[in-house]
């Protein structure tokens, strides 16, 4: 999916230096604190559990391939961010603290028919659980620093009526064992704490901003942010503390979205596989979807682009109606959701398998900015950086195929290759398709980051500036990248984009 290349600069976070080296030191801690996790109960829960599930949970797993340590670790680093920005900002009065994220709710397509449900992304990693209306509190225990603190889940209570329609539940008890934090109750005795955090007058890490749960937010949460003129001083954000910490992945999370990258590479084989023309982009939609399920993906990460020929031109066209013709090209945005973590690639590709000499020409520009964009994304560069680098190389392509005019000046033609290619060179990748988005793009890349490198070129068929066989040719690539100390790691290496390999599967299909 596509980033827009203006009004990025929204607010430059520093990462402390601490936060990596911290991890090993306290994973060992965790890990002899974690192993006495309470005993799961045999019946089924409201998410998969190693009991029920083994094929896809180990012992000892929240999520799929993320442990009870993994989860509390992160809840320590983001105490201790907190303490860092209090010893920066100060504190007055009362030095105890409580940090409060909601679930997100159930979104209903009509009456009664409710959305998929997606948990929101924040509260998930802070705690890996996965019923809707649910609220994590992290708070200071009276009389001790931070980082001490203690993990406590609100969540739906048990009820037969609503569990014979909607699926069992995890209740206080399932919860508790899933999730090893330290306390559990039900969401209704929040009601019973606001009150006691109001008298306490404490200070409440919470994003009142853009609520993720409109109703616990007014029900709950809305009472204790307006009681008291003095109290409105001490209602601080944290979302951005969450993102500091998920912008780097563990190894655990970079094993996640190395299967995700590989069941998205092995649903574009399979997809190629099947067109010929004519097709209905419907039919490569349902068949990517398909293929994604099929490997064990939860979900698409984002509804695809599936555009064949002038249709590739719009930038976000999720329609997928249209039938491809022989002749033209397809350009296929899509990425799937597994346990949690995203993959996000594009690929372009002849809908009859054979490239024509203007789409070859366009195709094997793109390629080219793209494998060069690939090798930048090492330590120590940002992502506009590498975005300044795509404009340049986009200039100097547009000028060598002629769609730019050789006595253009330096501003005009980087005036055409924004208008060639309107999107950024790519965003942050992880939980979200467009992660972590209040980090700016100018922080330089560091290890255990993970981006996306889409260049394109997009010549809609009215461009009457451009020559006449290229009208109508529009070009994304797009991979998803892991920034490691040996260089780039491409997540989704085994999706083929060399022109030979594309005729190739195309030329074998079934
Ligand atoms: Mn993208």
């Amino acid at each position: 999916m596509l980033i827009r290349s203006t009004g990025m600069f929204i607010a430059a976070f520093m990462i402390p230096s601490w936060i990596r080296g911290i991890k090993s030191y306290r994973c060992r801690k965790f890990s002899v604190q974690l192993t006495q996790a309470r005993k799961l109960p045999s019946r089924y829960l409201g998410q998969p559990s190693s009991f029920t599930h083994p094929h896809l949970l180990k012992p000892g797993e929240v999520t799929p391939g993320l442990s009870l340590s993994e989860y509390a670790l992160r809840r320590y680093q983001l105490m201790h961010l907190i303490k860092e920005e209090v010893k920066a900002t100060g504190t007055v009065g009362n030095t105890d603290h409580a940090v409060i994220f909601l679930s997100n709710p159930t979104c209903y397509m009509t009456n009664d028919i409710p959305y998929q449900f997606h948990q929101n992304t924040n509260f998930l990693y802070l705690c890996g659980f996965q019923e809707p209306d649910s609220i994590l509190m992290l708070k200071t225990a009276p009389g001790k620093d931070l980082p001490d603190h203690k993990s406590i889940l609100f969540v739906p209570k048990r009820d037969q009526n609503r569990e014979l329609w909607d699926g069992p539940r995890s209740g206080v008890d399932g919860a508790a064992a899933l999730t090893g934090v330290d306390l559990v109750y039900t969401t209704e005795d929040f009601k019973l704490l606001v009150q006691k955090l109001k008298d306490e007058g404490i200070t409440i890490w919470y994003d009142a901003t853009k609520p993720t749960h409109p109703q616990l937010h007014c029900d709950y949460l809305k009472p204790l942010l307006e009681s008291r003129s003095q109290y409105k001083n001490k209602i601080r954000a944290v979302r951005h503390l969450v993102q500091n910490l998920r912008l780097f992945k563990s190894e655990a999370e970079i094993e996640l979205m190395k299967n995700a990258g590989r069941i998205t590479s092995q649903a574009f084989i399979e997809t190629m596989f099947a067109s010929r023309s004519p097709v209905n982009e419907a039919l490569l939609y349902a068949k990517f979807d398909y293929e994604c399920r099929a490997r064990g993906a939860d979900i698409l990460a984002y509804p695809p682009v599936v555009a064949g020929g002038n249709r590739s031109n719009i930038l976000h066209y999720v329609k997928n109606n249209q039938l491809i013709q022989d002749g033209e090209m397809v350009l296929l945005d899509g990425g799937c959701e597994s346990f949690g973590y995203v993959s996000d690639v594009t690929r372009t590709w002849p809908i009859n398998g054979r490239f024509t000499g203007p789409q070859a020409e366009v195709y094997q520009a793109v390629l080219d900015i793209q494998k060069s964009c690939l090798s930048l994304c090492s330590v120590g560069i940002s992502l506009e950086n590498i975005y300044t680098l795509m404009l340049t190389m986009l200039a100097q392509n547009l000028t060598e195929l002629g769609i730019c005019q050789k006595k253009l000046n330096n501003d005009e033609v980087f005036k055409a290759a924004r208008k060639y290619c309107p999107h950024h060179v790519g965003h942050y990748l992880g939980m979200d398709v467009h992660d972590t988005p209040d980090i700016s793009r100018s922080l330089s890349l560091q290890p255990g980051m993970v981006i996306t490198i889409e260049p394109g070129i997009y010549i809609p068929e009215d461009d009457t500036e451009a020559p006449r066989k290229f009208q109508g040719v529009g070009v994304r690539i797009e991979d998803d990248v892991v920034i490691t100390e040996e260089g780039p790691l491409i997540l989704s290496a085994d999706c083929p984009k060399e022109i030979q390999d594309i005729e190739g599967i195309c030329s074998s299909r079934k």
